[in-house]
């Protein structure tokens, strides 16, 4: 367990009374924080929570749901994550940075504001700060003369859109650092001028990652007077993540809690746990933290129970498209896609998070094309998804209501409106006749954040078959909560509220239908003589349509009606489109021809079968996703396969391509060996690989064992990659068998 400090900052300027056991505990609308007087019982700890709101300034970057980084600084030219702080300045030179075009972009998605990494761990300034020679003025952008802050700044206003600062307190560059005052005080001088000389500033971002300065010593940051100079110079600015007013999530998956309290025990806003959880590792994109912010819930009754005050403290899910924070060319291949981003959206505006996706710019000073195309495919696909609300022109009654809060005001479209349950109410059911009947799997639900979060459980229930059946359930709700579910048709529902820490409310309830999908059966395969293709999609009232030649399927492509037969190697592209004109993801499937045979001893995980045995000699080379259909996966078991060459074959050289993802528990096996043979009885040893072991986590990687040896003739050749073993004591899933992945055996 970390040790939990108070660092109330939201507690200052607290107006509560409370009175004693019997006396109604008074409310406290629009108050963010709330101190638990020691004789409160659990009951009244419940409704002090449940009366804790956001401020203002809280509820508008709330309404925003989806905001972006941009990371970018010295380490897109040196291609590192953390630069050291001596990088020369003349390294930062975008030959066509064009602000406009990554603000432009962003707001085309639907983000709201975008954050520029000011000044990241490396200490070199993206603006002509008065207090450094470690920036911009000093490189050959725009010879000295440029302020990449500015045109950011300008592109914003420009185009109607937030601006907000990251500015990272650890500088590895400044000789100050450690020496906490002068430190403090060059900190403090720095965030005075990206804060008076930029305009609006809607969200100042510090970074809980923090080691020693140049001269070995720790910083104590002076986060009070910070906050203060933030307070002061921009009023309306949220402070995140090490900061009082937005909480980081605890992971930087993309991927919030499914139970998330926005109301948590303020001890939550110690800047120490912060930091000791945050980021300890340069190039660990996707670091998970060890420590209290990423156990499932943080402000359930049992939790909040032992508070001494609690706090509005809500979520943000920061993410990058991309596994590393900034700009490599060698992850151009590896953003995420349209359907990964969207599931990203559901598992964190959909569980009452605010998304932060980082979209960072390229050496030209431009977002790259493939990340333009995923984010483009990805807003239309949420615009898609959430045009038509299938509860408009319902019929809805509740079975309580508080004075003229009624059922109408949470279907009509407004967010302002409400409903609430009678004041003495805890539990509710809204009923609702359909206009007509409905096809749908997505169920959207908000809160009236304004006076607090208060539902605890809920199901929504479908009238079929003359019975009321479940179609999905959930707890927390806050400010807005998406789930899918199984798509069902019918023309009557009822959400049941079966617990709320007082009387619930809801701003806006909707039923929308999802993208229609596509299935390929089989996902992938390699095939000796010809192989038979299905395709299906989820979706009644969609049609499949293919391409057998690489190119995108369109409505004007074939239309599948009946499984296909492929007698070569075909790149199967697929998508399903509705009748409305809504088309869902396109999916790609190789069918490859080998003309080997193969057998393995051991099974592979049938969730990683590599389009069969044969995937792994059918030419064709599995990505950075072990998910790809291509690789073949062994869970704590070695990979010995025999290939069967079906005649002799000179060859000199054996190349076993391999992946390492250390985060999904996928690692290198310890050593490959090669053994030949003519009649597939005896087998003679060409050579071995050792491979040193992973010590810490990094993006995906994939490697080709080479085995060479001197030319010989063979008809048989085995193959064996022998597992890494236990998972390492440095891992998450220390002591869990590793997986082994493999693709593709090639022979020369
Ligand atoms: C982390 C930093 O170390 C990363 O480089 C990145 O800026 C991320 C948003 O926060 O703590």
């Amino acid at each position: 367990m970390i040790n939990r400090k108070l660092f109330c900052l939201g507690l200052i300027g607290l107006v509560f009374s409370f009175s004693g056991c019997k006396t109604p505990v008074k409310t406290n609308l629009g108050h963010n924080s709330t101190l638990i007087p020691a004789a409160a019982s659990e009951e009244q700890i419940v409704k002090l929570a449940a009366n804790v709101a956001p401020s203002p300034r809280q509820l508008s970057w709330q309404e925003m749901e989806f905001t972006a980084f941009f990371h970018f600084t010295v380490n897109t030219f040196t291609d590192r994550e953390w630069g050291e702080g001596t990088e020369n300045e003349s390294v930062f030179n975008p030959t066509n940075l064009d602000a406009r075009q990554w603000v432009k972009t962003a707001k085309d998605a639907g983000i709201k504001l975008v954050i520029l990494t000011c000044k990241h761990h490396d200490g070199f300034c993206l603006w002509p700060s008065k207090f450094t020679e470690h920036s911009v003025k000093n490189s050959p952008y725009k010879n000295g003369k440029g302020d990449v802050v500015k045109e950011v700044a300008e592109a914003c206003k420009e185009l109607g859109m937030k601006f907000g600062v990251y500015v990272s307190p650890w500088d590895r560059h400044d000789k100050s650092y450690g020496d906490s005052p002068a430190y403090n005080l060059h900190f403090e001088n720095q965030l005075t001028e990206l804060l008076s000389n930029y305009g609006d500033i809607a969200e100042v971002w510090f970074d809980g990652a923090c080691g020693e300065g140049a001269n070995g010593k720790k910083q104590v940051y002076d986060w009070k007077s910070y906050y203060s100079i933030i307070r002061k110079l921009q009023p309306n600015a949220v402070i995140a993540v090490m900061g009082p007013d937005i909480r980081w999530v605890g992971t930087e998956s993309g991927y919030g809690r499914e139970t998330e309290w926005s109301v948590v025990p303020a001890s939550a806003q110690s800047v120490e746990d912060i930091s000791a959880n945050s980021q300890q590792k340069a190039g660990d994109g996707a670091f998970v933290p060890a420590g209290d912010m990423q156990v499932p819930d943080l402000g359930s009754r049992s939790v909040i129970s032992t508070a001494k005050g609690l706090v509005w403290y809500p979520s943000e899910v920061d993410v990058s498209i991309r596994p590393g924070w900034f700009y490599h060319a060698t992850e151009d291949l590896q953003v995420k896609s349209p359907e990964t981003l969207l599931d990203i959206y559901f598992s964190s505006v959909g569980r009452n998070s605010l998304l932060l996706l980082n979209i960072p710019p390229d050496r030209r000073g431009l977002l790259h094309e493939n990340d333009v195309r995923n984010l483009t495919l990805f807003r239309k696909a949420v615009d898609d998804i959430f045009a038509t609300n299938y509860l408009s022109g319902a019929k809805i009654s509740s079975d309580s209501q508080l004075g003229k809060q009624k059922a109408e005001l949470c279907i009509d479209n407004e967010i302002k409106t409400w409903w609430a349950a009678a004041a003495d109410k805890s539990t509710a059911t809204l009923d609702l006749q359909l206009a007509g009947t409905k096809t749908f799997n997505v169920l959207m639900l908000q809160e009236n954040i304004q006076i607090g979060q208060r539902i605890e459980q809920f199901v929504l229930e479908g009238w079929i078959n003359g019975t009321w059946q479940k179609l999905t359930e959930g707890t927390t709700v806050g400010y807005k909560r998406l789930i899918r579910f199984n798509t069902v048709t019918t023309d009557k529902v009822r959400l049941r509220i079966l617990k709320s820490r007082l009387n619930p409310t809801l701003s806006s309830f909707g039923l929308y239908l999802n993208l229609p999908e596509v299935k390929i059966t089989p996902q992938t395969a390699a095939f000796t003589d010809k192989i038979e293709v299905s395709m299906a999609t989820n979706d009644p009232n969609a049609s499949v349509y293919y391409t057998l030649d690489g190119s995108e399927p369109d409505s004007k492509s074939l239309l599948y009606s009946n499984p296909i037969t492929l007698e070569k190697q075909t790149n199967v592209k697929a998508v399903a489109i509705r009748k409305d004109g809504v088309q869902g993801f396109v999916r790609s499937s190789i069918f490859s021809k080998s003309k080997y045979g193969i057998s393995l001893k051991n099974a592979p995980d049938p969730k990683y079968m590599g389009g069969g045995p044969l995937g792994l000699v059918d030419g064709i080379k599995g990505g950075f996703s072990c998910a790809d259909g291509r690789w073949t996966g062994f869970n704590g078991t070695d990979m010995e396969a025999i290939i069967d060459l079906k005649e002799n074959v000179s060859m000199k050289n054996i190349s076993v391509g391999l992946l390492q993802d250390t985060k999904s528990w996928i690692f290198f096996p310890s050593k490959v060996e090669v053994f030949l043979s003519y009649d597939g009885i005896t087998y003679t040893s060409v050579g071995f690989e050792d491979i040193a072991a992973a010590s810490e986590n990094k993006s995906a990687e994939r490697k080709d064992v080479n085995i060479t040896f001197c030319a010989r003739e063979a008809r048989f050749v085995k193959v064996v990659a022998h597992n890494f073993g236990r998972i390492p004591q440095w891992h998450d899933g220390r002591g869990e068998p590793a997986w082994l992945m493999a693709d593709e055996i090639t022979f020369e």
